[in-house]
């Protein structure tokens, strides 16, 4: 089965784990240049799978207050679900911190990972796109 190298499969998607740091939307170019964006996490299952892959390094996620609208979203466009994202936020975040937190990352090693920061800090970042298998 041929996989592209160094993306992840898990559940109809692969996921690219960098090497390089970049800011929230260089890395975000860079997803978009490898036909992805910066990873969404829809479901308990998703977000265990990312953040055991993290190994308790921080990596950007698709999520930003950024942008024409002034609320969280995903730079992939699936609907931000507020209600069924709360139990993912580290305790105390997002607390936008100084007035200048508009960029998700998963910061460390439990389901409650995520932490907003400021966009323009240059991280690790998480890239998703479909999986679709290539012709013989
Ligand atoms: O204590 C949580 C707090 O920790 C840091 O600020 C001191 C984080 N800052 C950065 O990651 C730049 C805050 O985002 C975080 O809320
Ligand atoms: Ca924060």
């Amino acid at each position: 089965q041929m996989m592209s190298q160094g993306w992840k499969y898990f559940r109809g998607n692969v996921y690219y784990f960098s090497v390089m740091k970049k800011t929230w939307y260089s890395a975000q170019q860079f997803c978009v240049s490898r036909e992805s964006h910066l990873t969404s996490v829809t479901s308990e299952s998703e977000q265990e799978f990312l953040y055991k892959m993290t190994d308790g390094l921080i990596y950007w996620i698709g999520l930003t207050k950024a942008g024409s609208e002034w609320d969280w979203h995903w730079v992939d466009d699936t609907p931000f679900d507020k209600l069924q994202s709360a139990r993912f936020w580290i305790p105390g975040e997002p607390n936008n911190s100084e007035n200048n937190e508009h960029c998700a990352n998963i910061k460390r090693s439990s389901l409650r990972s995520w932490n907003d920061a400021p966009c323009d800090i240059e991280l690790l970042f998480i890239c998703k796109r479909p999986y679709v298998p290539s012709e013989p």
